[in-house]
């Protein structure tokens, strides 16, 4: 066992530690008037730029970005997917991991990649920001690694739902008694960023629209094979991806190489990824890429997008400037659900190792017993951040019961975790970890029980991923290493599910957060919240703080017995 582990490390550092370095970049947030679908309205830009600039690196190398937030309000960026082993309060997670960055304020990220390859992106964390702009693709690459099948050249492809209206209005509306519980409707889609017909949808009177916008076109050389790096970075819409005649080899999800699986269409999720490869094999012609929102999924109580369909030409070069032979797949896929967890395998195969505790987290949404503001309640808490007093930090002062009911959990292992996700709502929510990947165990779209599907559990090789769907009324099972110190978001990605409440924190070997190096820019950022008051002193002064806690906290916070479901196996 201990050469094993000696070779490990010596096969690690040969290969990404001796080259690995920092690659340094300036993000410079700001508001913009910006135009994806042809439809002006105010969006959040980084460096002027809708997607945000992608970032590149090779494994093993260290990502550091100096955030300047020019916007009049706070703001945080979350790097979706990394581990941040060891550094788990550049997570960038308000309320969970950082105080935000305050308005015209400064702050660093830095983390290593080490451990990790593959297609991630980062997006706001703070309210719902990421939904008018603030995202971009991560992108890291392993030189030495074998790839599931050859490629010759790769496109990285976010896909997006869209809104006219900004996102601050429409999380007021959803989060009030008239929305009733009903999430706004997407107006359009996009694909790598923009989208066409803007102009045919909500275009309020005295607001422009330009229908003969640029949109994105991607270039094919015959005979070359493409790896298309596919990023759901939507507020809402689960996305059905394919390029008409040309079949997909699904080679990644979410940072783990696959064994390739052949399909027509794809369905990807908020907060997922696939890369898929795609050989330009066809006549030379053009042909349609498609991102066709499931509406199945979204909420039917509201008008659906009128738009749910974005197409980008793929144009063969030197080929017929013509659509003719292009013909969508006829197959259609299981709503709302992702690709049977039983077909995508792993390169690299892994046995999921035997879980030490279970936690079973089950929700739905109800209004709420004091506003009847339909909110989202797991294990009958729903979950408000707190800005001011993040629970990496309370833990880290040993402050653990700073905050109002935050659902944080705490494994008493630092080993396997296994997690019961029980939806007892009727949409499905693609749930999202932070800090690991996990394995997909299973899923049913039926109530769980423990005595059948448990034996069905597919242990052997099963998918390592970190954001996986719950479907609608049913179940999904996971495992992971609860080893990362720090504490990690567990929540639906869908972003108005996120303000309604519909998140858990879980606390990677709490013991031994409080020595944790936490920077002092780190502190810094919490530092009107005056933890050094707090730290040592008496109770009084921890009531105190709740006292000063902004007034809808309070409110939000009504306290509730926290019963999580947890019991050693
Ligand atoms: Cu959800």
């Amino acid at each position: 066992m201990k050469l094993t582990w000696v070779l490990a490390v010596a096969a690690g550092l040969g290969l990404h530690g001796v080259n690995a370095a920092t690659k340094v970049y300036n993000f410079t947030i700001s508001s913009k008037t910006i135009a994806p679908d042809g439809y002006s309205r105010d969006g959040l830009v980084i460096n002027g730029q809708y997607p945000g600039p992608t970032i590149t690196v090779n494994t093993g190398d260290t990502i550091q970005v100096h955030v300047t937030n020019n916007l009049t309000e706070p703001t945080a960026l979350h790097w979706h997917g990394m581990y941040q082993r060891g550094t788990p309060w550049q997570d960038g997670t308000p309320g969970v991991t950082q105080c935000p960055i305050p308005a015209g304020g400064k702050y660093t990220y830095t983390f290593s990649t080490a451990g990790q390859s593959g297609t991630y992106w980062y997006h706001s964390h703070y309210m719902s920001q990421y939904v008018d702009g603030l995202v971009g693709a991560l992108i890291i690459k392993d030189p030495s690694a074998t790839s599931p099948l050859p490629y010759d050249e790769e496109i990285v492809i976010p896909l997006s739902d869209w809104y006219h209206t900004q996102s601050e209005d429409l999380l007021e509306h959803y989060l009030s008694r008239a929305s009733k519980g009903e999430e706004p409707s997407p107006d359009n889609a996009l694909i790598g960023g923009t989208g066409s017909n803007g102009c045919t949808g909500y275009v309020p009177t005295g607001t422009s629209c330009n229908a003969n916008h640029t949109t994105k076109s991607y270039s094919f050389t015959a005979g070359k094979r493409y790896k298309l790096r596919l990023i759901n970075t939507s507020a809402f819409a689960n996305f059905w991806f394919s390029i008409d005649n040309h079949t997909l080899a699904v080679v990644e999800a979410d940072g783990t190489d696959l064994n390739p699986q052949y399909v027509h269409r794809i369905p990807i999720n908020v907060g997922q990824r696939y890369s898929v490869i795609v050989q330009a094999n066809q006549k030379a012609q053009k042909y349609y890429m498609r991102a066709q929102m499931d509406t199945a999924c979204l909420d039917l109580g509201e008008v659906i997008a009128k738009e749910s369909l974005a197409l980008a030409p793929v144009i063969y070069k030197g080929g017929a400037n013509t659509f003719n032979s292009s013909v969508d797949w006829t197959d259609q896929l299981v709503d709302c659900q992702d690709l049977d967890y039983t077909v995508l395998r792993p390169y690299h195969a892994q046995a999921a190792p035997a879980a030490a505790e279970q936690i079973t987290l089950s929700w739905d949404f109800h209004g709420d017993p004091v506003t009847n503001i339909n909110r989202a309640f797991i294990n009958n808490v729903s979950w408000v951040a707190n800005f001011s007093y993040p629970t990496m930090m309370n833990e880290y002062y040993k402050m653990p019961d700073l905050s109002y009911d935050q659902l944080v959990i705490r494994p008493n292992t630092s080993d396997y975790v296994e997690v019961v996700l029980v939806n007892n709502d009727l949409n499905e929510h693609p749930f999202h970890l932070h800090g690991h990947t996990f394995y997909v165990l299973g899923w049913g779209n039926d109530t769980y029980d423990d005595a059948t599907d448990r034996p069905k559990f597919n242990t052997k090789n099963p998918l390592r991923r970190d954001t996986s769907t719950v479907p609608g009324g049913g179940w999904t099972v996971f495992r992971y290493k609860a080893d990362n110190t720090g504490v990690w978001a567990l929540h639906c990605h869908i972003e108005w599910h996120v303000e309604a409440g519909l998140l858990v924190q879980l606390v990677d070997q709490s013991w031994k957060i409080p020595q944790l190096n936490i920077t002092n820019d780190a502190l810094a950022l919490c530092a009107a919240s005056n933890y050094s008051h707090l730290h040592g002193t008496s109770k009084t002064a921890v009531t105190q703080a709740k006292k000063n806690a902004p007034t809808s906290l309070k409110n939000a916070h009504r306290k509730r017995s926290v019963k999580i479901g947890r019991r050693m196996l």
